[in-house]
């Protein structure tokens, strides 16, 4: 019997819990069921209680206190202790059905995603066949604000990259909080965020205030030690030129666009996630209840 889940990952702030907040009271007004995994050892509030919660096994504030580690140090020890401890996840997750969806809500802490090499031992706890054997999907979101910082975009996008290439599972990339980008760009001009590419330096609106205001760093584009260049910014657009590039000749980021605002947002993320894990064709044909069959016919 294979099981099913989705973990929400990506920096801090950027909507995670919300969008698992949404995502389970989605699951439940469409009658499916949902097993909700707090993995942030840190965090406090939630819309909806966790099912299972890390905290219960070992929390940040426990850590910074009785080891002396500071919030990140205190992180990574929390995620080191529970890989020594993955009964832990074991024992509750074993007995789900094939009608759930695992959500895992990951901590922000960007270290996790980039180099820290826990996440992709977890990962291949939770999916490795013969043991709990998850069809896991990762869902890597960033802000959609970072588009108007084109450096921003582009760093976050390599982040995305660099998780996707560390975890080897059904990866998908969303834009989240699109509400709050809606009325600052128009609908045309933002497709062209939908993948990462070369032309969207061309006009970084950094670069032509530069401009605007006198300063060639075309003009610079030489020496990236040269005092002069660093100034004008030239040794940045270098950098961001060849992030760019990098991603372009990769080409595995492009976006999906989240609104938790808008139930239909969430729905149509969910079914991307549905097809990435087939979570449909595992489903066994149910039995209508009496009424409904008779609704039905
Ligand atoms: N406008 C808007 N705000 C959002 C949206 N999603 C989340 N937020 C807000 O963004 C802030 C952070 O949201 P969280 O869901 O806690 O983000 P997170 O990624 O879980 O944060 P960490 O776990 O601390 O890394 C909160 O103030 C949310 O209300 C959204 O779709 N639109
Ligand atoms: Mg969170």
């Amino acid at each position: 019997m294979s099981k099913f889940g989705v973990m929400v990952m990506g920096p801090a702030g950027v909507g995670k819990s919300t969008f698992c907040a949404s995502l389970i009271t989605h699951l439940q007004l469409s009658r499916r069921s949902a097993f909700y995994v707090n993995l942030d050892p840190a965090a406090e509030h939630f819309e909806h209680q966790p099912d299972l919660d890390i905290k219960d096994l070992i929390s940040v504030e426990d850590v910074m206190e009785e080891v002396g580690l500071g919030p990140n140090g205190g992180l990574i020890y929390c995620f080191e202790f529970l890989m020594q401890n993955l009964d832990f996840l074991s024992e509750a997750l074993d007995s789900l059905t094939e009608e759930y969806l695992i959500i895992f809500d990951m901590p922000g802490q960007i270290e996790l995603y980039t180099h820290v090499p826990v996440l992709p031992t977890l990962v291949k706890f939770l999916s490795q066949p013969g043991a709990l054997d998850i069809r896991l999907c990762a869902a890597y979101l960033l802000e959609a604000t970072y588009v108007i910082d084109r450096a921003k975009y582009f760093a976050g996008s390599l982040s995305a990259m660099s998780a996707m290439m560390m975890l080897e599972v059904p990866h998908i990339n969303i834009l989240s909080k699109m509400d709050l980008i809606k009325d600052q760009m128009r609908k045309k001009d933002f497709k062209r965020f939908i993948t990462p590419d070369t032309s969207l330096l061309e006009d970084d609106p950094a670069d032509l205030a530069r401009k605007r205001a006198g300063v060639n760093i075309d003009a610079h584009y030489a020496d990236p030690n040269d005092k002069d260049v660093v100034m004008s910014g030239a040794s940045f657009k270098q950098l961001n030129t060849a992030v760019a590039n990098l991603l372009e000749s990769f080409s595995l980021v492009s976006y999906l666009k989240l609104d938790c605002t808008d139930e239909e947002s969430v729905a149509a993320i969910l079914s991307y996630i549905d097809d990435c894990i087939q979570y449909h064709e595992a489903q066994e044909p149910k039995e209508l209840p009496d009424e409904e069959y008779e609704e039905a016919e």
